[in-house]
């Protein structure tokens, strides 16, 4: 018999059925009446998994690289959820593996899950979807969740503060060496992989970087480097970020080679952070961000839902129009609806 009602999915997903657990996937991609039911259930199970963040450029190499990465948590006996947001490659289940990686075949393996989500819907709708899924598998007892993002751009920040260890993926020859400081990356980046290390340019790629966190460092680390979620005053996130430098690891993802470092130095983050009590504080710090995109969708949605459509659209002309500014509009709807 197929788990369907609430109680019967939690259990199959529990027990590693993991039909089970594609089905409350899809319940809370679609948002079905389970979906609530299901993440409440399952909410106290979860918070074992470490989670990391594989982020970077488009085609620096990050799905190949979390292929192997994947295979060096199998080889030590670890199971692994691997999330896609929108991915424009597809993950090769191994296939792309030369021979320097000896790994069983992640697309056969049951212990490890390769999900994809695409970018539709509102920004904020995904960020908050794929932090579900994110909590679903943890409590299915995924002992490494890894999740791929493209760019750094607000929605890409908000699913990295989902992770505990951000690995920004960079390669050589992109052309602007500096790209990374830009695109705002220093900040999120708890380690660098220089992808692609087979290539030309890879040193150039690994001293700029290394120049950056130098220069980065006094004002820049202190305040952002772990305050991704929330204000800079927190003084546990600065005594945080002044023990840990971000390691450069130079990887050749398509061999393989450098993924063992890199797998390593994802450990070692790990273990910095439950030593050091970042692991605690982040949590919080991820329960204080989730709460409030859950509140601020809720509010909005509530708002939404009381105020008549010909009235919203009045509005918004008036305001294309300049008639009235936006802030002052803003506060007209909300005082209509708290009115009524
Ligand atoms: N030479 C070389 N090519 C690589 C390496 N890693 C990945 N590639 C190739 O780079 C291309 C892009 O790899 P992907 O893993 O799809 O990169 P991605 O960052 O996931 O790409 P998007 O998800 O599209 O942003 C593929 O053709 C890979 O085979 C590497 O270490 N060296
Ligand atoms: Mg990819």
């Amino acid at each position: 018999m197929t788990p369907s009602t609430v109680p019967e999915l939690v259990d199959a997903l529990l027990a590693g059925n993991r039909r089970a657990l594609a089905r409350v996937i899809s319940h809370i991609e679609n948002n079905t009446d389970l979906a609530r039911p299901l993440l409440a259930a399952l909410y106290p199970r979860a918070g074992r998994a470490h989670i990391i963040g594989v982020t970077g450029s488009p085609g620096t190499g990050k799905s190949t690289l979390v292929n192997v990465l994947a295979g060096v948590y199998r080889q030590r006996d670890l199971t692994v959820g691997v999330i896609a947001i929108d991915p424009t490659s597809p993950f090769s289940g191994g296939a792309l593996l030369g021979d320097r990686v000896r790994m069983r075949d992640l697309a056969g393996d049951p212990g490890v899950f390769i999900r994809s989500m695409a970018t539709r819907g509102s920004l904020g709708g995904l960020a908050q979807a794929t932090a579900d899924v994110i909590m679903v598998l943890d409590a299915a007892g995924f002992d490494r969740i890894i999740i791929e993002t493209v760019g750094v751009g607000q929605s890409e920040v908000e699913i990295a503060s989902a992770a505990y260890t951000t690995v920004v993926v960079e390669a050589p020859g992109l052309g602007d060496e500096v790209q990374a400081i830009k695109a705002g990356v220093l900040e999120i980046a708890d380690i660098f992989a220089v992808n692609k290390a087979d290539r030309e340019g890879v040193d150039r790629t690994v001293m700029a970087l290394k120049m950056m966190l130098s220069l980065g460092a006094p004002e820049k680390f202190q305040v952002m480097h772990h305050g991704r979620m929330l204000p800079v005053e927190i003084p546990q996130a600065r005594t945080e970020s002044h023990a840990w430098t971000p390691p450069i690891i130079k990887t050749i993802a398509v061999s393989g080679e450098g993924a063992v470092e890199l797998a390593d130095a994802i450990e070692n983050h790990r273990l910095y952070l439950e030593q050091s009590g970042g692991r605690v504080l982040r949590d919080r710090l991820r329960a204080a961000t989730e709460l409030r995109m859950i509140l601020r969708d809720y509010l909005l949605e509530k708002l939404l839902a009381r105020t008549p459509e010909d009235v919203l659209k009045q509005t918004i002309d008036a305001v294309a129009r300049r008639e009235i500014d936006p802030y002052t509009a803003v506060q007209q709807l909300v005082d209509q609806v708290r009115n009524c």
